[in-house]
């Protein structure tokens, strides 16, 4: 599944419920799309249908409104929201919704982007965000695909597989090569 191409269109329009997008991802700039499009790449291996939308909690804060109010009555299950700077995007979703959310904080030239991971970290109690590392998209995609494996034995199938390689991929390095021999 390609990032923002969810489904192909039923005679009805729309995509068909079993390509149905399951993870939103939402971005507050463009600008962000280097880093968010590894997660996006992450699920469509996983075969996860997704979708990808930029919006910004400052700049089009009724877009964002109505994206989060309007997310898990479309079937969407988790959504990632990746922000740089004073990162208020996930909060800002979280508040609306009852989904779970994951902050990507974005990199950024301060600190390498401590502004964003504290900005989206640091969620006063009772909204919950689930924030990865700055820069983190691989961690959040797989983190978004384990919540819906929990529900999804095929896809947990997928996880494992996927965990395995990269296991076996540094078991493979030439500099393992006589560990143990
Ligand atoms: C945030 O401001 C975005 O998430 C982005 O990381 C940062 C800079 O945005 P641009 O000025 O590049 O549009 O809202």
């Amino acid at each position: 599944m390609m990032a923002g191409t969810a489904g192909s269109p039923e005679a009805g329009g729309g995509p068909s419920p079993v390509d149905r997008p399951l993870v939103g991802i939402i971005m507050g700039s463009r600008s962000d799309m280097p880093v968010v499009e590894k997660a996006a790449s992450v699920l469509a291996e996983l075969g996860v249908p997704h979708e990808v939308r930029v919006m910004s909690a400052h700049r089009t804060p009724d877009l964002v409104a109505a994206y989060a109010d309007g997310a898990a009555g479309r079937g969407i299950r988790v959504i990632i929201a990746a922000a740089g700077g004073a990162a208020h995007l996930a909060g800002a979703v979280a508040g609306r919704t009852p989904l779970p959310v994951i902050g990507l904080p974005i990199p950024t030239g301060l600190a390498g982007g401590l502004d964003s991971l504290l900005s989206t970290v640091q969620m006063p109690r009772g909204v919950p965000v689930a924030t990865v590392a700055v820069g983190g998209a691989e961690n959040a995609a797989l983190l978004a695909a384990q919540i819906l494996a929990l529900s999804d034995p095929e896809l947990g199938e997928r996880l494992a597989a996927h965990r395995a390689r990269a296991a076996q991929a540094i078991l493979d390095d030439p500099t393992n090569a006589e560990v143990g021999s």
